[in-house]
């Protein structure tokens, strides 16, 4: 499959930067106006993307709202992060085209996605292959998704999945500790799927600190992706501003 033009430009910043930050923002947390204004202070303060979605339904509509919001105050590209076929908005740039790789239900491997590929083709979002890696025991989108995660002390398993996700054609492999999560993904289990794969690697869920982000991109991931800590922070133009600083330390 060709690569589009949101996967061509994430590659490029990749290239040229070593590591970017994407913001995450859950219609579900954030009505139209907050995600407008979010992702304007997320353009502002260096974020290279804005991820929508959520692993807990929201209709559409309220989806296709906070991306035509965001759409308004931003000119950064907008990447739908599906949970299920409701997570698909005509407005949107790309779409995280995902499969749950250690998910023990077909319909998360590749039901969903048959049934929500025709609407991507349709709507023309630009497709972008990722292989969707759930670790550590208590995330919503483990439980929602029936994953079997990956246990933390176990990096080995997390890299030969992502390496069988590389050789299926996915070019992005998320390795995703749940939102919220108490701690985020080990940087040890980072280092061994940079070590086994050639894909670009996104870390996400319970990344708060800018010294957990610097070990990640140390480890070797090329993507941070943040969502709770916007949504939460009194101040999120500076606490991206720190997080996306000290990915660019982490990558010298
Ligand atoms: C969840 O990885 C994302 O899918 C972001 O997690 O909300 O904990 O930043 P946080």
């Amino acid at each position: 499959m060709k690569i589009g033009p949101v996967e061509q430009y994430l590659k490029s910043r990749i290239e040229e930067e070593g590591a970017i930050h994407i913001t995450l923002i859950d219609p579900e947390d954030s009505p139209p106006a907050r995600a407008s204004e979010l992702a304007q202070m997320a353009e502002e303060a260096g974020s290279s993307a804005i991820m929508v979605g959520g692993s807990t339904a929201v209709e559409t509509s309220a989806i296709d709202d906070v991306v035509k919001a965001i759409k308004e105050s931003s000119k950064l590209p907008v990447i739908l992060f599906p949970g299920n076929v409701s997570g698909i908005s005509k407005y949107a740039d790309a779409i995280w085209f995902m499969s749950l790789l250690n998910s023990t239900d077909p319909y998360f491997l590749i039901g969903a996605q048959a049934l929500g590929a025709p609407l991507v083709k349709k709507y023309g979002i630009e497709p972008i292959p990722m292989g969707y890696i759930v670790v550590g025991g208590e995330s919503a989108v483990g439980f929602i998704g029936y994953a079997r995660p990956i246990p933390e002390n176990k990096p080995e398993l997390a890299a030969i999945y992502a390496l069988a996700g590389e050789y299926l054609g996915m070019r992005f492999v998320y390795l995703e500790a749940g939102s919220r999560a108490p701690n985020p993904i080990p940087p040890t289990m980072v280092y061994a799927v940079r070590k086994l794969c050639s894909t670009s690697i996104i870390v996400g869920g319970g990344i708060r600190s800018p010294d957990s982000a610097e070990e990640l991109v140390r480890a070797g991931a090329n993507v941070v992706v943040t969502g709770t800590l916007v949504e939460e922070s009194e101040d999120a133009k500076s606490a991206i501003e720190a997080i996306v600083s000290r990915i660019s330390r982490g990558r010298r």
